[in-house]
């Protein structure tokens, strides 16, 4: 299951789950392996890191689009022997189209997960790179053209609400011809106009539209609209697309961030996409219930932290009135890997891809980029105003973020709409800070002077260790009982400064690092998370819910 709903009813498409033959590089490891699914549920793969191999026969033809949602990181695929494509990054979608004799095929994917000068984002690092064809793969039967995608802008105006739709047709067709693309929302149906297609060329369409009756989507009352695109050639429906969307409209007023013109505070968490043995590969219910958790604690907002998640948690995210700051790969960077040439293609095409297959969610209310990245020097800059500039070019409705631990040495808070930091107060001391609350309103106060005045202002981290089980009557470092109270003053400190539009606890779950952190990661994992990697409660669970729920 890759969406919570049907994507479409005239388009086929078959889910290739299930157990694909499977072999590492070494030939360690030779059987069979579920798709999707981290290579290291296998346990003697639990700590594989290099290339491996997955193969399986399906049996279709003529126009076919292979969608991989994630395969991680790298991925070259091969079909009947021929290779097609490569792509990298674990975290977006990809796809191939091609036309084949109806009959038996083989797929294959050569899949590495090492890290080498090729990958600039997938480092070692603070979380772990699994291994593996992560996320679904669907195999879609196409016509003569197809719907690429349809991106929809709510606008709120004085008369109720519009919206500016823009799509994208490609022709699979060996001759030109003439499409109409129409689509229904709300029982009311639209046109796009129709569109000459030269044979194998694409062609934006785009259109305003407005809408009478129109209940808007708000985090107590998340209601979501179908929108159901169909393209037509000669008067028969021969593509069709269906999303989901919702009316609201995000922006950024002075300090305040406002949905439909309210301010929105963010009360929220971090979440890596890790759940234990199973990797990053999470099921839908193990998300659910890492929703009902964070729902329970009171929050509203979820951080991707640090890269594009799964569609199917954003479309629960979207159902549960839960507001998404998703970010594009990359996290704590220097300024000598961001100097890799392989740096800024992969970061482009990352927010090419996050952005063109998560546009309509209307949960999410920002894009952000480079975590803890080189946002002091001036070659780093220059990385920072490539990608917002790019992010403005797809998307020009969100505001732009990026989570700052340069603080005051900081020289990029005027490229971003909203200005957020990144803090550890009696965690990892801050020397010249003596308390949260000094913390937390001398950055504010830095980020007044230097460009970062009148907008609003996150703290997109703050958190503490703990070892699950673990008490200590010193209360000391690692124990529960610590995180706890490190949180109850750090929270204390940022709730209470009305500067601060909103707060995302660093982090939900605990997770795997790689192994090299070991003398700063007890286990080998980062034990921030307010649940271990179980999901069971630490003490600091009720400190946070307590603060969250507080009227
Ligand atoms: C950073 C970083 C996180 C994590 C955290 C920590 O601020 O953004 O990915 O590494 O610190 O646990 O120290």
């Amino acid at each position: 299951m890759y969406r919570l709903f049907n994507t479409h009813n005239v388009r086929r498409i078959h889910e290739a789950e299930g157990l694909w033959d499977f072999r590492t590089e070494t030939e360690s490891y030779k059987g069979k392996l579920a798709v999707p699914s981290c290579w290291e549920t296998i346990p003697s793969l639990a700590a594989y890191k290099g290339k491996a191999e997955y193969k399986k026969a399906f049996t279709f033809g003529g126009n076919i689009r292979l969608v991989f949602k994630g395969v991680s990181h790298t991925a070259r695929l091969f079909v009947d022997g021929d290779f097609i494509c490569e792509h990298y990054n674990a975290y977006t979608e990809f796809y191939a189209d091609l036309s084949l004799p109806y009959g038996e095929h083989e797929v294959r994917v050569e899949v590495d997960n090492s890290y080498s000068e090729a990958s600039a984002l997938h480092v070692e690092n603070d979380y772990y790179t699994y291994g593996g064809i992560i996320r679904p793969l669907i195999i879609e039967e196409l016509s003569d053209a197809v719907i690429n995608y349809i991106h929809f802008t709510p606008k709120k105006i004085s008369s109720g609400w519009s919206a500016s739709v823009e799509a994208e047709i490609k022709s699979l067709s060996k001759s030109d011809a003439t499409y109409e693309l129409r689509f229904t929302i709300n029982g009311e149906s639209y046109t796009l106009g129709k569109v000459h297609l030269p044979s194998g060329e694409r062609v934006k369409v785009l259109g305003d539209f407005s809408f009478d009756g129109i209940i808007p989507y708000t985090t107590d009352e998340p209601k979501l609209y179908t929108l159901c695109a169909k393209l037509y050639g000669e008067g028969v429906v021969i593509d069709d697309l269906i999303d989901r969307v919702g009316f609201r409209e995000i922006k950024s007023e002075g300090k305040k961030l406002l949905m439909n013109g309210e301010p929105l505070r963010l009360l929220g968490f971090n979440r890596h996409e890790d759940f234990n043995s199973l990797g990053s590969s999470v099921p839908l219910q193990a998300m659910m219930r890492d929703l009902a958790l964070i729902k329970d604690a009171g929050a509203n907002s979820i951080r991707t932290c640090h890269y594009p998640n799964d569609e199917l948690f954003l479309d629960l995210c979207d159902e549960m009135g839960i507001m998404v700051w998703e970010e594009a790969h990359a996290r704590g960077l220097s300024e000598e890997q961001m100097k890799n040439p392989n740096f800024l293609p992969q970061s482009l095409a990352c927010v090419d891809e996050m952005i063109a297959c998560h546009y309509n969610h209307p949960s999410i209310f920002c894009w952000g980029i480079l975590n803890e990245c080189s946002s002091d020097t001036e070659y780093g800059r220059s990385c920072y105003k490539a990608l917002f500039d790019r992010i403005y070019e797809l998307d020009s409705s969100r505001p732009r973020t990026f989570a700052s631990n340069k603080h005051f040495r900081d020289i990029c808070f005027d490229l971003e709409e909203i200005v957020s930091a990144n803090l550890y107060p009696n965690w990892y001391d801050f020397k010249d800070l003596s308390t949260p609350e000094r913390t937390v309103s001398s950055l504010i106060d830095y980020a007044e002077k230097h460009n970062g005045n009148n907008k609003p202002f996150i703290i997109s981290e703050i958190g503490a260790g703990a070892i699950y089980g673990y008490r200590s009557e010193t209360v000391c470092k690692w124990s529960e009982e610590r995180q706890a109270q490190i949180l109850d003053e750090q929270l204390t400190a940022v709730l209470s400064n009305d500067d601060v539009t909103g707060v995302f606890i660093w982090q939900f779950c605990d997770v795997r690092v790689d192994e090299s952190r070991f003398s700063s990661r007890p286990k080998a994992m980062n034990n921030k998370g307010i649940v271990d990697e179980y999901r069971r409660k630490k003490l600091a669970f009720e400190v946070v819910k307590r603060h969250f729920t507080q009227k």
